[in-house]
């Protein structure tokens, strides 16, 4: 049993507060250097206490080994424009030397049944404390803006629904989900065109500079 719920989350809403502040600065570090960042945005939370006794009762996780067999209870969100740049910030995490990777779910080539897509990375965090330091399991999910505003409101709607949608609407919201990808694969080939059409230009704009 979990006797002191503040005691057991503190180091993990430490957590969620330290690696939002080191990812969001990976992002200020891009535009700094008047880069594309491949972070749009970050966010992070806690599980809530109703949520984690839900998912432990589920999942069949006894409440004395949720810290080794629940690994959202600190959750990091990382949003980004395209969905190549899934693939970089991925890189950018790997390379890290702050936290441990101890799994990698990869719900984009594989997605969900529901029709979910999303990259997922399961670390090991050290945290320090005053008792010394305490390594806790955190997970980010990485999604293009399209593929979070899918989960978001379908993740708001299996709430209304209890986690039971109607037929219909499971099978709408796996539409839904495509349409989210296709605009996606739209978007990246938009992109493409862009800055092929930009690099182009500035082949034409040196070739004239070398003329004269
Ligand atoms: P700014 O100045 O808005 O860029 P927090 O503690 O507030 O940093 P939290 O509580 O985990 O983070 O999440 P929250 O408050 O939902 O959102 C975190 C950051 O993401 C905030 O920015 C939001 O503005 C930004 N955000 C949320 N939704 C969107 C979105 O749809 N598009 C974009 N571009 N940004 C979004 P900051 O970091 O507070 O700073
Ligand atoms: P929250 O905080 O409400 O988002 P499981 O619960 O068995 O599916 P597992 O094994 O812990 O999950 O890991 P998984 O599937 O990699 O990650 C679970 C989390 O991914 C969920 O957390 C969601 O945040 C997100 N997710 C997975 N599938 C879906 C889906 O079909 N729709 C939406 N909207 N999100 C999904 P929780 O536990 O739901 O918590």
């Amino acid at each position: 049993m979990v006797k002191h719920w503040d005691l057991f989350l503190a180091p993990y809403k430490q957590a969620v507060e330290e690696l939002k502040v080191k990812l969001k600065g990976m992002r200020a570090q891009f535009e700094m250097q008047g880069l594309h960042s491949p972070i749009e945005f970050v966010t992070g939370r806690v599980k809530p206490i109703a949520s984690i006794l839900d998912k432990a009762q589920k999942k069949n996780i006894p409440l004395d080994q949720l810290e080794e067999k629940m690994q959202d209870i600190a959750g990091i969100r990382m949003m980004c424009q395209f969905v190549d740049d899934i693939k970089t910030v991925v890189e950018l995490l790997r390379r890290r030397k702050d936290f441990e990777i101890v799994e990698e779910r990869d719900y984009i080539t594989q997605k969900k049944d529901s029709g979910y897509r999303s990259y997922h990375v399961v670390i090991r965090y050290p945290v320090q404390t005053i008792d010394g330091e305490k390594n806790i399991l955190a997970e980010i999910q990485i999604r293009t803006l399209a593929m979070n505003f899918w989960a978001t409101i379908e993740h708001s709607l299996n709430y209304k629904y209890s986690g039971r949608f109607p037929e219909d609407i499971k099978a709408r919201l796996q539409r839904a989900a495509e349409a989210a990808y296709l605009l996606d694969e739209e978007m990246s080939k938009i992109r493409f065109e862009i800055q092929e059409a930009q690099a182009v230009f500035s082949r034409k704009q040196e070739a004239k500079g070398d003329e004269r």
